[in-house]
């Protein structure tokens, strides 16, 4: 028996479920939410710790985007329309929106 032949699987088994496609959560820079107010949203929905909410936030604080964070479609979409929805009832611009990964 070879090398080759050792090393060789007998049998290949090919998953029967597919992985579900991913969509990203985006968050925006806006000039009037309050930086504390965002923290507070990713942490709430998101449930990041601060250290990373606090980053996410400056990062598109200062690029003008940032990605939150990748679920399923539904569980994307819920929580982008949560976020969003609690800074607009507070009276703030603050957006997220979702898009399908690569
Ligand atoms: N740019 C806002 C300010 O200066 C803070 C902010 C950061 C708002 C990130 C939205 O996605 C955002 N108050």
């Amino acid at each position: 028996m070879s090398d080759i032949d050792v090393l060789k699987p007998d049998t290949v088994t090919k998953p029967k479920t597919q992985q579900p496609k991913l969509y990203k959560v985006i968050l925006l820079n806006d000039d009037f939410t309050p930086r504390e107010f965002v923290v507070h949203v990713l942490k709430a929905v998101f449930r990041t710790t601060e250290d990373q909410a606090y980053r996410i936030m400056m990062t598109a604080h200062q690029k003008g985007v940032c990605v939150v964070a990748t679920y399923t479609r539904d569980v994307a979409e819920s929580k982008a329309k949560e976020a969003t929805d609690m800074g607009h009832s507070n009276g703030f611009p603050l957006a997220f929106s979702t898009e399908p990964e690569e």
